[in-house]
């Protein structure tokens, strides 16, 4: 039986944790959040995830949850890696503590997969001189085996996906294989570190730069009274062509961070990927401005409520992170000059933002105008219930008549 310590049980590390255990590995789930611990020594596990919960109760047997990181012969570590929003420099400071940790503890000859999405070049620049100055004797091999995982469909991507994995050594990279083979149906590609930094970010790069597509063709568009949504659908009929979807920005923690590395550490040779960057960041403000105009064609006094459904990064998820709806908040006073808004998720746990409504009924109530900014499934099965109002549907997920598009 393979002994894994994963360090770090967020929205990674916990269903890699649980899915190790549940195929049989025997799993150390490591974590410095006294109250996450709790929540999951207790059998709950800590955010809404399809098949999350069922996978925990088939982990359970072979997993605990510490908050000291034990002797162990592998560790994984999948804790945040956060960047400097004005220098767009990637900050290594959770990796290190965490590897700290592990070194204080580990044999000669452990193994460290990084699984954190870090910028190409992280682990020569920082985390090999990190190590070479707080080793205490012995050798640890070092690892980067990107996570590819999409928040929605997690435990079905977690075993399906493909993988890379990056190491200094054939017999090293083949440990971790087999490793991840006990859950990994998909191909697992061996190549160094220095490779496999860089096609994680390259992943999320091109998919940002596709959407950033779609939301300038949506742009083009509205200019012109043409249906983006049409054409888009029209011209991926042809067989060489794949064109993201349009929508109000794009959130989360991966692609509106990671193609930031590149520019950061290339502003001089990454333009194509900063522009991108720019035209999804400015989504929320399009949506601003849609208002404003939809406003005036309905003769909406100027505070008039405009009701914005979703908060949180996508559909069916409850993160916030980096959210489409959090950055149009922090543009929303420039933009609506003084009118109300209020805002309602039903994935959202407690309340983020000022003038968030605990009920759906209630923030119907209270809005002239309902923009939806996350396609929710409770909004795809509610939809019938705007039919009175004026929606602009930034997810072309409602087809009630004269409801206003992107
Ligand atoms: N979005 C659009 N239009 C689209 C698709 C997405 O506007 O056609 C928006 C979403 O609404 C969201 C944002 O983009 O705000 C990002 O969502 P996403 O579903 O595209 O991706 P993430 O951030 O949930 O997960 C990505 C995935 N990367 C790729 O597909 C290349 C996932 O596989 C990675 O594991 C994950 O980043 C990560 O952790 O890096």
């Amino acid at each position: 039986m393979n002994q894994v310590c994963v360090l770090g049980l967020g929205y990674i590390g916990l269903p890699t944790a649980l899915m190790l255990a549940a195929c049989g590995n025997r799993v150390t789930g490591v974590d410095i959040d006294a109250n996450l611990l709790a929540q999951l020594r207790q059998g709950n596990v800590t955010f809404e995830e399809d098949g999350l919960q069922e996978l925990y109760a088939k982990a359970i047997h072979n997993i605990s949850f510490e908050s000291i990181v034990p002797q162990a012969p592998m560790y994984i570590v999948a804790v945040p890696t956060p960047y400097n929003k004005t220098t767009k420099k990637i900050d290594v400071k959770y990796v290190l503590s965490a590897i700290d940790n592990v070194l204080d503890v580990c044999d000669d000859g452990a193994i460290i997969v990084i699984e954190s999405t870090v910028s190409p070049g992280t682990t020569d620049k920082f985390i090999r001189p990190f190590i070479q100055n707080h080793v205490r004797g012995g050798n640890v091999h070092l690892v980067h085996a990107p996570e590819r995982i999409i928040p929605g469909k997690m435990i079905k991507e977690l075993r399906e996906n493909s993988r890379t994995i990056g190491a200094d050594s054939t017999e090293v990279a083949e440990a971790v294989r087999d490793m991840y083979m006990t859950f990994c149906v998909g191909d697992i590609v061996l190549t160094s570190i220095r490779t496999a930094e860089m096609t994680k970010v390259v992943e999320n790069t091109y998919r940002d730069i596709n959407i950033a597509f779609a939301n300038e063709l949506a742009k083009i568009c509205r200019q012109d009274n043409m249906d983006v949504y049409e054409i888009i659908k029209i011209s991926n009929m042809h067989p060489r062509v794949d064109i993201l979807q349009p929508g109000p920005g794009v959130g989360g923690h991966c692609i509106s961070v990671d193609p930031w590395f590149l520019v950061g550490d290339y502003p001089s040779l990454s333009l194509l990927i900063h522009e991108a960057r720019k035209i999804n960041d400015s989504m929320p403000g399009f949506v601003l401005q849609r208002i404003q105009d939809i406003k005036k064609e309905n003769s909406l006094p100027q505070d008039a409520t405009v009701g914005f459904y979703g908060i949180t990064y996508k559909e069916d998820v409850d993160d916030t992170r980096e959210s489409p709806t959090m950055q149009l908040y922090d543009q929303m006073q420039l933009h609506l000059g003084g009118g109300n808004a209020v805002f309602f998720d039903p994935m959202c746990q407690g309340k983020v933002l000022d003038g968030q409504v605990e009920s759906f009924e209630e923030f119907l109530e209270k809005s002239d105008l309902v923009v939806i900014m996350v396609g929710h499934g409770h909004i795809r099965e509610n939809v019938e219930k705007l039919g009175s109002k004026i929606v602009l549907d930034t997810r072309n997920i409602c087809a009630l008549p004269g409801c206003y598009k992107l």
